[in-house]
């Protein structure tokens, strides 16, 4: 199958686009301009990066400014990482009830090699120590504030924060990146410096950074606490009461066909099924089931990440934070439902070294986790195939 390069642009203004589904699987490693766009407001431009700096202030001993080659100067790490956002299969979740959000399909994410220097270095640089969960000075939280205005924060700048626990944890690879797939990162995807927090919800992954504060609560920015929230379905514009919910980090389990349309025309017989299946925190996806007879019968699929060696959900030698692929030949019988789900996995070792797992599953069905901004869609994955003679 031949797939033009194109994007869907489902927001003109601020920008927001998304690559057709069938597209996004064919590479393991998603091309810059295939990757979505997500935006709150215009696309700031950066162009005097002699001038360009970041600071790092708050809560520190002595508040510093990083100019970009300064940040060069750190060691550089290529983190494969998955970003998805929040909204991703937002209008499969409206066909239940009307949400609020940009309408997505199933190809809000993508999967980049992102280069660039650890906050773990970064905050070393202000006296910050490795592992450190709370600074001398009390501060518990890092707060990313960006170059780009928006709205939401009436005119104030996009921003975000994740636990000084997680930012000074160099295995959390959290990133301070200025390359996308080997390239300079470009304009749309925050030149020349955002933040990559893998296995976390992309709105924590602020693009064109300016400021970097080290707080004692967590960000008090609308994204934080007036948005990117679960609720359960009950709640309404009404009666909603944002400050009972934390602010959403780590992504739940997700997958999604993309060989196939919400609703297709197919021939009787053998086809492949394809998509893709990915965990938050840094968990691997231990399977993906296919069904082709709305969930009574179902066949494991094969699934890869680079190479062509079967991905394995807990050898150390899988991205931890990207995505796989899968596939699964199926026998369609006529017309009918096709499902995909994934489980994730969880290991953690206790004490003595012993090793224990937990999988987490997927929702069966999307009303069940209907939420007002139709955030977190990860029910099953349902498409429905026509007989096509
Ligand atoms: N950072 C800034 N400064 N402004 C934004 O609007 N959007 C966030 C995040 N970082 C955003 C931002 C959201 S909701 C997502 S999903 C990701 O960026 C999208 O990153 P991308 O556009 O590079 O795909
Ligand atoms: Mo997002």
């Amino acid at each position: 199958m031949i797939h033009k390069l194109f994007t869907w642009i489902r927001v003109q203004e601020p920008f927001n686009a998304e690559p057709p589904r069938a597209a996004l699987i064919s590479s393991y490693v998603t091309p810059v301009d295939f990757f979505y766009k997500r935006n709150h407001g215009p696309i700031p431009i950066v162009d005097d990066i002699e001038r360009y700096h970041v600071s790092i202030d708050g809560l520190v001993k002595k508040p510093v400014q990083l100019s970009m080659a300064d940040i060069r100067k750190l060691p550089k790490y290529n983190v494969t990482a998955t970003l998805q956002c929040a909204g991703n299969r937002r209008t499969a979740m409206s066909k239940t009830r009307t949400v609020k959000g940009v309408g997505w399909d199933a190809a809000a994410l993508g999967n980049a090699i992102w280069g660039g220097a650890k906050l773990s270095d970064v905050l070393e640089l202000v006296g910050i120590s490795k592992l450190a969960t709370v600074t001398s000075f009390g501060g518990k939280h890092v707060e990313f504030i960006s170059v780009d205005k928006c709205k939401e924060e009436n005119g104030g700048p996009y921003k975000a924060s994740i636990p000084l626990g997680q930012a000074t944890n160099p295995e959390a690879d959290v990133l301070l990146a200025y390359e996308m797939n080997g390239e300079v990162l470009n304009r749309d995807h925050g030149y020349p410096l955002r933040v990559v927090v893998p296995g976390v919800i992309g709105a924590r992954s602020v693009k064109w950074l300016d400021k970097i504060n080290v707080i004692q609560e967590e960000c008090q920015g609308f994204f934080m606490q007036k948005d990117y929230k679960m609720f359960p379905p009950s709640v309404n514009w009404d009666n909603i009461n944002w400050s009972t919910r934390r602010p959403q980090m780590d992504f739940p389990v997700q997958c999604a066909i993309c060989s196939l349309e919400d609703v297709d025309y197919v021939k009787q017989g053998k086809i492949t099924v394809a998509g893709y299946a990915v965990s938050g925190g840094g968990r691997g996806i231990e399977r993906v089931d296919i069904s082709a007879d709305g969930g009574k019968t179902w066949v494991e699929a094969q699934r890869h990440q680079k190479g062509s060696e079967p991905y394995v959900s807990d050898d150390m030698n899988g991205d931890k934070w990207a995505w796989v692929l899968f596939k699964a030949v199926v026998e369609i019988p006529g017309n009918a439902e096709v499902i995909a789900k994934a489980a994730d996995i969880f290991c953690v070792i206790l004490l003595y070294g012993q090793v224990d797992s937990a999988a987490n599953v997927q929702p069966e069905n999307v009303a069940d986790i209907w939420n007002l901004r139709g955030i977190l869609n990860t029910s099953w994955h349902r498409v429905r195939v026509i007989n096509a003679l």
